[in-house]
């Protein structure tokens, strides 16, 4: 959430011409440079661009749903981009055709913020940096004679606070840290207590909030003038598929593994799009996703301070998770052989950026038994070891690092995965322990993590979009409640529990209720079709216990994410809903995506339907994590009921192929 510049001055240095420039393969492949270039100059040619259109964002217009299930390798491809571009201010939208070389649509979109731009960062940076009440803030603070080399100012995106008067600025906050050396994090010593807002169109700083100050201690607090020395090295442990890899990768991106397929694309908000998963079973490719993403990733900060307060970012909306990916290493983000994906991603300007090692596709064997089973009559052991598919991005917003992987199993399961590492965002406080005078008034928001540094209480709330098509189109969303049935004839029991089924029909949000005696489970089923026991196929979404928010509903950070309010929203399949928050999150006033959705209240029964689930995590920190926080794991898992006959890894090969 929180952005770090010099990310991006990587990104910008990657000239165009290192992008790729395949031709497209698949109607869900990423728009390539050409393309990209060449819906760039159709919008020129049409009077709608010029040289100093400024595109926050550029991506495939997707050809309709059944139009890409009918097509097949070799069969022609519409090409289509959806563009948003901006000129003097004002915000439009066009689509373009690139197959008959024009412009299909364009329009203007009034009251609306695209994401942040490239060229925003540095220049709110530097203006707030060039302010005369900024200097004297920091004059403050001991800071005279400022150089820009003894600060780091690092802009993060605004939020929306009716009270303040810059409501319908475009604008940045601008934090600022003590520089530090180059072993420490570079938010190791934030400066409290000064803020300056900038408005990146003006370059007008509307104003510099100076608070109480906040002395530094002399070191990069909690860190000490040297770091601890290395623990003795480890003997390897390693994971390596030593005679080659059993899944398939070609073109952007289709993959094989086992009996699943599916194809990848890069996107700059979502990270990555996976579509068409599929499992094999016999003659039969079997639809279980038509298109599985992350929709928005929402982080609302619990500190009422000023200069804290409106850290409530939307990660994908505002920032955007493909646009902020890192680069993979190889032996600690993924297995030494992975396979390594350059992705390639549209700029501001109208041209592309790639990222090396964006991407990591790998098997693995966990250690576990898939399934195994002592047989103690014939003492012998029957057993397979687990071995997973895993596809991987880590998006960097900031101070934290996202692990976000998509895990397939021969059983038939996908397990969406978040890590979440980095950095807490932190505070400078005065309290070095608990036992000092201020400990009290310095932890009410957050918890003590090392000597004179508080981490603010927070959430995580990413929110996936699963346009599931269990077996085709026609689905339903059920509910199982695990109920207590009282049994008045029984000679033995008194009482047993049983499964009540309830199926929804129109669109809303669905809300797990925790408090139900025996449980509940949710799946998306499709009742039209039939396994070989004649039972309707279903997939269960498995997420266990899971965070919402409990922020007021009148609240103007919660009126932005009104999604995150909600375990699961279930819409008809409309093309073009493809955000939690709405396609315009930034500086939103309220939440234009799913709350919008279901306002229609559309028929979800036997239908075309997709499920938005928000897996969320409370952070309250504390000391373990820190200096680094060790990678904390949530998930959710897709899991096959009655949609096989039996158990499709009950059939996987004792042996490994010499
Ligand atoms: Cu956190």
């Amino acid at each position: 959430m929180r952005h770090i510049l010099f990310l991006l001055l990587i990104a910008m240095a990657a000239p165009a011409a290192l992008a790729q420039t395949y031709k497209p393969q698949h109607p869900m492949d990423a728009l390539t440079a050409e393309e990209i270039a060449l819906a760039v100059d159709l919008l020129k040619k049409e009077g709608q661009a010029n040289a100093d259109t400024v595109y926050p964002s550029i991506s495939v217009f997707e050809m309709p749903k059944a139009d890409v299930l009918d097509w097949k390798p070799g069969d022609p491809i519409k090409r289509r981009a959806a563009m948003v571009y901006r000129n003097n201010g004002e915000t439009y939208e066009a689509v373009v055709d690139l197959g008959e070389k024009q412009v299909v649509s364009h329009a203007a979109i009034a009251n609306v913020e695209p994401m942040i731009l490239d060229r925003e960062w540095a220049f709110a940076r530097d203006k707030a940096m060039a302010d005369e009440r900024w200097k004297k803030a920091m004059a403050r603070r001991g800071y005279t004679q400022l150089k820009l080399a003894d600060v780091f100012c690092t802009p993060v995106s605004a939020g929306y606070f009716p009270g303040q008067d810059y409501q319908k600025r475009r604008i940045l906050m601008v934090p600022c840290y003590d520089r530090v050396d180059k072993l420490h994090p570079v938010l190791a010593r934030p400066i409290e207590g000064v803020l300056a807002v900038v408005d990146t169109e003006s370059g007008e700083v509307l104003e510099v909030i100076d608070r109480d100050i906040v002395s530094l201690p002399e070191a990069p607090q909690g860190y000490g003038k040297t770091l601890p020395q290395d623990d003795a090295p480890l003997k390897p442990v390693e994971i390596a598929a030593i005679k080659g890899v059993n899944f398939t990768a070609k073109n952007q991106l289709d993959l094989t593994w086992q009996n699943w397929s599916m194809h990848v694309r890069a996107d700059r908000r979502a990270g990555i799009i996976l579509s068409l998963v599929r499992f094999r079973q016999g003659e039969a490719n079997r639809m279980i996703a038509y298109q599985m993403s992350v929709s928005e990733l929402f982080v609302p900060y619990m500190d009422p301070d000023p200069t804290w307060s409106f850290k409530t970012y939307m990660d994908a909306g505002e920032f955007g998770l493909g646009y902020l990916i890192s680069s993979l290493q190889r032996g600690i983000d993924c297995p030494a052989d992975a396979l390594m994906v350059d992705l390639t991603f549209p700029n501001d300007v109208g041209g592309t950026y790639t990222r090396p090692r964006a991407l990591c596709v790998f098997e693995r064997a966990t250690g576990d038994p898939a399934w195994r089973h002592y047989n103690s009559a014939r003492e012998q052991t029957d057993g397979r070891p687990e071995i997973e598919l895993v596809v991987r991005t880590i998006p960097t917003l900031g101070n934290y690092d996202y692990v976000f992987d998509y895990v397939f199993r021969a059983r038939g399961s996908i397990t969406l995965r978040v890590g979440a590492t980095g950095f807490d965002a932190i505070k400078s406080v005065s309290s070095a322990d608990m036992d000092a005078a201020s400990a009290e008034t310095d932890t009410r928001y957050g918890g003590l993590i090392a000597p004179y540094t508080v981490a603010p209480n927070h959430d995580h709330f990413v929110n996936y979009r699963l346009d599931l098509d269990i077996d085709g189109q026609a689905n339903s969303f059920v509910r199982d409640t695990l109920t207590m049935a009282v049994l008045k004839d029984s000679p033995t029991r008194k009482s047993i529990w049983r499964v009540k089924s309830q199926r929804y029909k129109t669109e809303g949000p669905v809300q797990p209720d925790h408090s139900v005696e025996g449980g509940e489970v949710f799946r998306v089923v499709n009742s039209l079709k039939t396994n070989a026991l004649k039972q309707p196929p279903s997939y269960l979404i498995h997420g266990g216990h899971n965070a919402v928010s409990v922020i007021d509903p009148a609240d103007p950070a919660q009126a932005r994410a009104q999604f995150s309010a909600n375990t699961f929203w279930i819409t008809a399949y409309r093309p073009g809903e493809m955000w939690a928050a709405g396609n315009y999150p930034n500086r939103s006033r309220s939440d234009a995506g799913l709350p919008k959705f279901v306002s229609n209240g559309e028929s979800i029964a036997d239908t075309d339907i997709v499920v938005w689930y928000t897996l969320g995590f409370r952070h309250i920190p504390a000391p373990e994590d820190f200096p680094i926080l060790p990678t904390l794991w949530h998930e959710v898992v897709l899991r096959p009921m009655r949609f096989f006959d039996r158990d499709p890894s009950s059939t996987l090969n004792p042996e490994f192929a010499k």
